[in-house]
């Protein structure tokens, strides 16, 4: 494995200062509620723009897809939006759906020579995916990640709002 370096926080993931935060999106790529709608808030009106551009080219984002737009004023240069899949009981593909969020999102920054990335527990408001086992998802695919690929990245951090996650995530992290 890379010596990339696995953090984890405790708050609001738009005043996160790694190279790029990770938005969760949805396939429309135009903005919505919980993290999504508090990245457009503080990065203002450039993200939208670009996301607009990427809708006109390629019509949206697949869920699992990732793509990447300026971070606007954002304390972070690019914000990755990504989009998780909606939680129908486990049995519609949603690990492996969840599992590419954070492996596009991660070559995405490899891609772009990044050193340090923030993702939002993807999938876990609004979408409904049980928090333990989206957290579950999360910390191996990006372990996995970092000891299959080369990458740039020095620095992963999971950004946890709420108390039940950041539990969740140093229970996992422990080792
Ligand atoms: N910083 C970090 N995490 C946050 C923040 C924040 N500022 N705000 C909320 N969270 P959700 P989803 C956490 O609902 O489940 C949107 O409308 C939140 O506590 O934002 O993937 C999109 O447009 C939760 O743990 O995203 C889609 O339509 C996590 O972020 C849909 O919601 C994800 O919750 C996507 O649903």
């Amino acid at each position: 494995m890379a010596d990339t370096k696995i953090d984890l926080q405790q708050g609001d993931i738009t005043k996160v200062e790694t190279d790029a935060i990770v938005n969760a999106a949805n396939s429309s790529l135009l903005g919505g509620g919980g993290v999504d709608g508090a990245i457009h808030r503080a990065g203002g009106p450039a993200i939208l723009e670009e996301c607009k551009q990427i809708r006109a080219r390629q019509g949206g984002c697949p869920t699992g897809e990732a793509v990447i737009t300026t971070g606007g004023n954002l304390p972070a240069r690019y914000v990755i939006h990504t989009v998780g899949p909606i939680w129908h009981g486990g049995s519609k593909d949603e690990p492996a759906l969840l599992a590419n969020c954070y492996k596009n999102s991660l070559r995405l920054a490899t891609e772009k020579q990044l050193q340090s990335i923030a993702f939002p527990n993807i999938s876990t408001g609004v979408y409904g995916y049980p928090k333990d086992k989206a957290a579950q998802v999360a910390v191996q695919t990006v372990k996995d990640y970092l000891q299959q690929h080369d990458t740039s990245l020095q620095r992963v951090v999971f950004v946890c709002f709420d108390s039940e996650n950041k539990r969740l995530y140093e229970e996992m992290l422990k080792d």
